[in-house]
């Protein structure tokens, strides 16, 4: 039995890369709270993402939170349903009440004509996610939250280094989370960023992620600890300097499977849209059994026996999830629900070799009608 093949594999530098990189701490002792490799990271960041203000975290989720918290929402957000636990755990875990709109069946973004109708005197904000990577439809949205005084929260979890029209995926709306977990194009071990565009938010999110602290004896928010360590920032560090590489590396395996997949029966593929570059993140795939005979659950499986683990991300949607029960009655999302029943995620990362795409666009196409 060959070895496992799982959705995706960190990617990592060269231990000699990272060893070099984490080798002054020996001499600094300085191993968190904001120190030199933080401070070098989010400068790197800020440039290479195109965002007028960075601010770095320990993880994606903790961001999330904490932007929402510093933004002082209060009330109900329009968010989707078909992401990951975080998006919906942060609007909750604040306080807030998410309300949930559908997604579009092209690109599994929200669907922005769903909005407007959504809205209450109770709404606050809108959190889209661009998920996948694949760019909500920025224009529309920005609109809608000026004419109802909306705050928008991207969750750009897997949107590192896409642009569209030429910006940064994470300078749209009033605030952008990315990820930066072991799991994405960039990594830091664990990590995530806030890029936001009203530069008070600068001291605010500062100090939440620092315990609300301000000085020594000022303590004026009820913050969290989620601070980016030496180690992390030196991870990123590394791994920012192989971006381009590794976005690279990604795309020609994404080329692999389309050239394998693209245009078959049943099988619904996703693609950059005009404007948008892609980090080539994820690849998601929507099996409609009616045309192509297998169920994503039957493909799974098979995936599976042979020893390969795609994951079935997003299933369950989150107004779906257990701790949720009760909560969402009414909530209508018919095409998340079918999204979310169909869609596998198939191997992606930057070593995946084009040998194993193909073993498995194999073990796929063998069972199509
Ligand atoms: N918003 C969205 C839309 C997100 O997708 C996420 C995270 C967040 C917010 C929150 O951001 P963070 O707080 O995580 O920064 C994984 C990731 O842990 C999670 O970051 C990610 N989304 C989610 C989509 O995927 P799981 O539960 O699937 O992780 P796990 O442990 O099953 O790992 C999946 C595969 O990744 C493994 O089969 C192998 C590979 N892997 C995993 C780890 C931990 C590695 O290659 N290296 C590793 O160190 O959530």
């Amino acid at each position: 039995m060959s070895d496992k093949i799982l959705v995706t594999r960190s990617s990592m530098p060269s231990k000699e890369e990272y060893f070099e990189e984490i080798k002054s701490l020996w001499d600094s002792h300085w191993l968190t709270n904001m120190g030199e490799k933080h401070n070098r990271l989010e400068k790197s960041l800020k440039e290479y993402l195109g965002v007028s203000n960075i601010s770095l975290f320990s993880n994606g989720h903790m961001a999330l939170e904490l932007v929402l918290q510093a933004l002082d929402l209060h009330g109900e957000v329009i968010t989707t349903p078909f992401t990951f636990a975080s998006t919906t755990h942060a609007i909750v875990r604040n306080g807030l009440h998410p309300v949930f709109c559908d997604i579009k069946e092209d690109d599994y973004t929200i669907d922005e004509t769903k909005i407007e109708s959504l809205i209450s005197e109770r709404t606050c904000a809108i959190l889209p996610v661009h998920v996948y990577g694949r760019m909500c439809n920025v224009e529309a949205i920005e609109s809608i939250a000026g004419k109802h005084h909306l705050k928008v929260i991207y969750d750009a979890a897997h949107a590192f280094g896409v642009r569209y029209k030429g910006k940064g995926s994470a300078s749209f709306g009033d605030a952008s989370m990315l990820s930066f977990h072991a799991t994405k194009v960039f990594n830091t071990i664990e990590g995530g960023a806030i890029c936001f565009q009203n530069n008070n938010l600068e001291e605010r999110l500062y100090s939440l992620k620092n315990f609300g602290i301000q000085s020594e004896t000022l303590v004026s928010g009820v913050g969290a600890n989620a601070k980016m360590n030496e180690f992390q920032a030196a991870m990123g560090i590394c791994n920012l300097a192989h971006i381009e590489e590794e976005i690279q590396k990604r795309k020609k395996v994404y080329d692999r499977y389309m050239d394998n997949l693209e245009g078959l029966a049943g099988i619904g593929l996703v693609k950059p849209k005009l404007g948008e570059t892609s980090n080539y993140a994820y690849f998601p795939v929507i099996f409609d059994e009616t045309q192509c005979g297998q169920t994503r659950d039957d493909v799974y499986d098979r995936l599976a026996e042979n020893n390969i683990y795609a994951r079935k991300y997003f299933y369950p949607l989150t107004s779906e999830f257990e701790c949720y029960k009760g909560q969402f009655a009414g909530t209508q999302t018919p095409i998340a629900k079918y999204v979310s029943e169909r869609i596998l995620c198939l191997p992606m990362y930057a070593d995946l070799e084009t040998r194993i795409v193909d073993r498995i666009c194999n073990i796929i196409v063998s069972k199509i009608l």
